[in-house]
């Protein structure tokens, strides 16, 4: 008997939904909605407004998700998914992100009209026609007053997990309540991308989930409470406007009857609580027990990792998250990713097959020659004027410049996730670089642990289908989680790669000679 989940992932760009049978661990459907696309009328590019005269604002419409949630759940009608079988549903939301709600919209949402779109129906629940989203950098200021009024820097880090960031919900919030007094007295609940989404399925306001609310600044990454200091240092009267914080594995209620005359859902389909996508895809990467790590290699590169026990980073450059599992999980982010590597690809004007070779052709190590690879602005660490960095490293080397971007990037993240005192035991890759068995030999080699390669595209919605499943397990029977994610997160066969401990010999030494190089150059900045 199959049993069918749906997961959602309303990210930047688009909607996507992706169907799974926990029976047979199959992905039976997926199905994806581009904002610019499907609803242009809302004027984004790329699923975003920028601010035509300040560069950092950056901010969505809340409708436009709403619009293209209806759109999906058609599209999926008439592709005859199994709407009426899915036991559940969860979801992933871009984190940070928040929607401003009037004290008209518990209503709205619990008497929604099949008569109308979903778009007409919630048209005027918003106290913010805008919902500044994780893009947005224009928060410099709120951050540090509400890092000033929470007692500091690392009494912050320590309370929330994370020290305070542009995007992160807390500051942007008091930058709402401080510029725009009266539409924030208007504003009678404040949602994340997830709780909203998941609100408006459920006909009732959602709670947040210990993974999008960790990247809030708002709320005891400990205690998974709200921080009543974190609170009193972002706005007034904040915390009568917040949903409660739930469990990511807690079911919110049925599904809205909008959803069942309309689209066909069974009216017994459960709503379970959303997270934000990088929780997400943590699970849809398969990472569900302590001391699993996975690195995506992509426009940016990040790394995540999950832990048993909440330890965050002193110097503030690593998010702490809530996972799914109740454990927790790391975020770190490089945004020097593949856009270095392709730079310096693009310089000798190779394929990546050429730069494959040229990397073959020098040794482990690169005769100590170094690369700080920040061709743009980094996150991590934190390089507000860019360029790249060259130590025993001549600019027009072929192999050796080719070289030292990988090594110099897998060096950086090896330091910079140091502070989990947790070596990975192995490490999952994803994203275009992961095909590379040269590229990937590096990482193996400087982490000193096998990689394997994951296939996945839709990581965040397959996650939230798992969620879903797993929430729904939970009423019935314990499901464990390596039981639920069996089947749908294996690695690619035989794409295993071993450390080999002479290299990474090499590497533990050099990694001291990388430090230093990024301590003297951060220390010029
Ligand atoms: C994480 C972050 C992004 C968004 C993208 O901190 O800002 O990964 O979640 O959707």
């Amino acid at each position: 008997m199959s049993e069918y989940f749906l997961g959602l992932d309303s990210s930047t760009q688009s909607l996507t939904a992706v169907i799974i049978d926990l029976a047979t661990r199959k992905i039976v459907y997926e199905q994806s909605l581009n904002f610019d696309k499907a609803v242009p009328h809302y004027g984004t590019q790329r699923g975003v407004l920028r601010d035509a005269h300040d560069p950092k604002t950056v901010h969505a419409p809340p409708l436009m998700w709403v619009e293209t949630l209806d759109l999906l759940c058609a599209k999926m009608k008439k592709d005859g998914a199994p709407l009426g079988e899915i036991k559940a549903i969860a979801g992933s939301g871009q984190q940070h992100g928040s929607v401003y709600l009037n004290k008209s919209a518990a209503t709205a949402f619990a008497s929604l009209d099949t008569k109308k779109a979903l778009h007409e129906n919630l048209k005027n629940v918003f106290s913010r026609a805008t919902s500044p989203i994780w893009m947005d950098s224009s928060t410099t200021k709120e951050c540090d007053e509400i890092t000033a009024a929470a007692g500091g820097r690392a009494a912050l880090i320590v309370a929330t997990g994370s020290a305070a960031f542009e995007r992160f919900t807390g500051p942007q919030i008091r930058k709402f309540a401080v510029h725009e007094t009266e539409s924030y007295a208007a504003t009678a609940h404040i949602a994340l991308v997830s709780s909203f989404m998941a609100s408006v399925l459920a006909g009732q306001l959602a709670p947040i989930d210990p993974g999008d609310g960790a990247g809030m600044n708002l709320m005891d990454i400990r205690s998974k409470q709200w921080h009543p200091e974190a609170l009193d240092a972002t706005a007034p009267k904040l915390l009568e406007r917040l949903p409660p914080l739930a469990p990511s594995c807690s079911i919110v209620g049925p599904v809205h009857k909008y959803f069942v005359e309309k689209f066909g859902f069974a009216p017994t389909a459960q709503c379970a609580v959303w997270s934000g996508d990088n929780p997400c895809s943590v699970i849809g990467l398969g990472l569900v027990e302590p001391g699993q790590t996975a690195i995506s290699l992509g426009t940016s590169d990040t790394y995540f990792g999950t832990m048993a026990e909440c330890r965050t980073d002193p110097n503030g450059e690593g998010h702490v998250f809530g996972s799914p599992t109740g454990d927790y999980m790391t975020l770190i982010c490089f945004k020097n990713g593949s856009l270095a590597r392709e730079k310096i690809k693009d310089q000798f004007k190779l394929d990546w097959d050429g730069f494959a070779a040229a990397i073959k052709s020098t040794p482990v190590g690169n005769n100590g020659a170094l690369m700080l690879p920040w061709f743009d602005p980094e996150i991590t660490p934190r390089v507000l004027t860019p360029g790249v960095r060259r130590i025993n490293l001549r600019e027009d080397n072929v192999g050796a410049n080719c070289r030292a971007v990988m090594e110099g990037q897998m060096l950086s993240m090896r330091l910079h996730s140091s502070w989990m005192s947790m070596r990975p035991s192995k490490i999952f890759a994803t994203g275009g670089a992961s095909v590379d068995p040269v590229r990937m030999q590096i990482v193996a080699d400087v982490h000193g642990c096998p990689v394997y390669r994951l296939e996945t595209t839709a990581s965040a919605a397959l996650g939230a289908a798992l969620r879903a499943a797993h929430a729904w397990q939970r009423t019935k029977r314990e499901m464990e989680w390596p039981e639920i994610v069996r089947g749908f997160t294996e690695p690619v066969a035989n794409s295993r790669i071993n450390a080999r401990p002479e290299a990474t010999a090499v590497y533990d030494k050099m990694l001291k000679a990388y430090a230093d190089a990024e301590r003297e150059a951060l220390a010029k900045q």
